[in-house]
């Protein structure tokens, strides 16, 4: 039998896997605009006339969360696509990221900076693999930490208010996951849709796309027509995050809806009763990192203790 659109009985174009909804072209949009105004609204996450910093990658859910920010707030946000060129040159990668980070910016009429961290800091990723050994950490690990810190950094001096990313349902369970699984407390308590600000050299963060799964950020990106990166970042191979997001693509075609459950428990249930239990003030006062004077837990932050390995001579 064929399968209409709940909405207006027309053939659907759409099928929700986690609901079983479904949706012609027309009406799927219109429930994928709904979803993210909802979350907007639930955690408080935009206000009206917010100056805000758009994490743009290349890839397809940070392409989606600027077209349908754009297409929500046309009037009434000055968004700011923000990209940061990892200098992953081993391939096309990194050039095409920014090329099509660049041409979305260009399509919607929206400011665009990138800041390429090979040319302001004498860094890449493809540096970052040839030491591989000399840092203790995986390479995506690396690349997080280097993303985080340049995109607060800029963020801040571009003066926007809020920074937001791209992630969307399934990175969120995979991460969540991953921390229950080693017991990272600080990053548990640190987790949701909004991270308010706990300094003035710290950006708010906010996840628009929170309680929207990949699949529907792709069919959004089908329906729309845009373009974004189909080659795969290098070095992802392994990453940790992939295998668990793996895990739960599995876990969600036997139980739909599981993902969104789990996110949902935790955010209501689990995460008051943690930051209950070990939210000390001393534990989250952040101290200045002596050298670029950023937001730091040690008295070197994270990018600059990088840095230091990554630009001395061998
Ligand atoms: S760019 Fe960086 Fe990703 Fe490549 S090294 Fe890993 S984190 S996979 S989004
Ligand atoms: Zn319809
Ligand atoms: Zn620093």
């Amino acid at each position: 039998m064929m399968k209409r659109c709940r909405t207006c009985q027309q053939p659907a174009a759409i099928i929700l896997p986690a609901s079983g909804g479904k949706f012609c072209a027309e009406h799927f949009l219109d429930f994928f605009r709904n979803k993210v105004k909802r979350t907007n609204l639930k955690y408080k996450l935009i206000n009206p006339h917010e100056r805000i910093g758009v994490a743009l990658s290349g890839g397809k859910d940070s392409a989606v969360l600027m077209h349908v920010l754009d297409d929500l707030y046309v009037e009434t946000l000055d968004l700011i696509g923000i990209h940061v060129n990892l200098g992953i040159h081993t391939t096309s990668y990194s050039a095409r990221s920014h090329q099509l980070s660049k041409a979305l910016c260009d399509k919607l009429g929206r400011e665009f900076i990138c800041i390429d961290l090979k040319k302001e800091f004498q860094m890449s990723m493809d540096l970052v693999k040839e030491r591989e050994n000399q840092i203790a950490r995986s390479l995506c690990g690396t690349c997080g930490t280097i993303k985080r810190y340049l995109l607060n950094r800029y963020a801040l001096a571009l003066d926007c208010e809020k920074l937001a990313t791209g992630h969307v349902l399934d990175d969120e369970v995979s991460v969540l996951f991953m921390n229950m699984f080693s017991g990272k407390i600080n990053q548990l308590i640190r987790m949701g849709p909004c991270l308010p600000t706990m300094s003035e050299h710290m950006i708010s963060r906010i996840k628009p796309l929170y309680e929207l799964s990949e699949s529907e950020t792709t069919s959004y990106a089908q329906l729309v027509g845009l373009e974004t990166q189909d080659e795969e970042c290098p070095y992802a191979k392994g990453a940790t995050t992939l295998k668990y997001k793996k895990l739960f693509s599995e876990f969600e075609k036997r139980t739909p809806g599981v993902r969104y459950g789990f996110i949902h428990n935790y955010i209501n249930r689990i995460l008051p009763a943690l930051t209950a239990y070990y939210h000390r003030p001393e534990d989250l006062a952040l101290k200045t990192c002596e050298e670029c004077h950023g937001p730091t837990t040690e008295s070197l932050c994270a990018f600059c203790t990088l840095r230091t390995v990554l630009t001395k001579e061998d």
